[in-house]
């Protein structure tokens, strides 16, 4: 009798062990399911962020950059915040009725793979009311903010003009 229960209490011991390791592998899948989900944001990429030295008593500068959607998802740019300025807009250059003109755009849309490059004469970040003035060398932050709450930070190196 005493051996039955013994027998008894072994196989519920493993049954025990069973459902903890079927707990444990669940937890590992739905680990990885979040990382699967999280990776997209990942891999929106901002690269070489630069802004000329502005000339003194210059309050608004342009910064450039490359901005990469290596994902297959579109992505929309929808705000750009800086600590050192009190607005960030997407600004395009378009060439029109022989003028040179500036456009704000509010909405930026990233196709899946996409690469834009931000540069003189077409995109570019217009950065406004600028707190103090910016030499070479010196760095900010910037603050990409995409459709659905995702951020992406990168820092903006300050050039001499060539
Ligand atoms: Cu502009």
């Amino acid at each position: 009798m005493a051996k039955e229960l013994v027998v008894y209490r072994h196989k519920s011991s493993f049954l025990l062990r069973l459902v903890v390791y079927a707990l444990i592998a669940a937890a590992i899948v739905a680990c990885d399911a979040k990382n699967v989900e999280k990776e997209p944001e990942q891999q929106l990429v901002v690269t070489n962020a630069f802004m000329y030295a502005l000339p003194p008593g210059k309050t608004v500068g342009a910064v450039y950059l490359t901005l990469e959607n290596k994902t297959g998802r579109t992505h929309i740019l929808n705000y750009v915040h800086s600590p050192i300025a009190s607005k960030v807009e997407v600004h395009r250059n378009i060439y029109e009725n022989g003028m040179m003109q500036m456009r704000h755009v509010p909405h930026l849309t990233l196709d899946p793979k996409a690469k834009l490059v931000f540069e003189p004469g077409g995109y570019h970040l217009m950065v406004f009311d600028i707190e103090k003035p910016l030499k070479e060398n010196d760095q900010f932050e910037l603050n990409l903010e995409f459709e659905g709450g995702h951020y992406l930070m990168t820092q903006v190196d300050v050039r001499s003009h060539k």
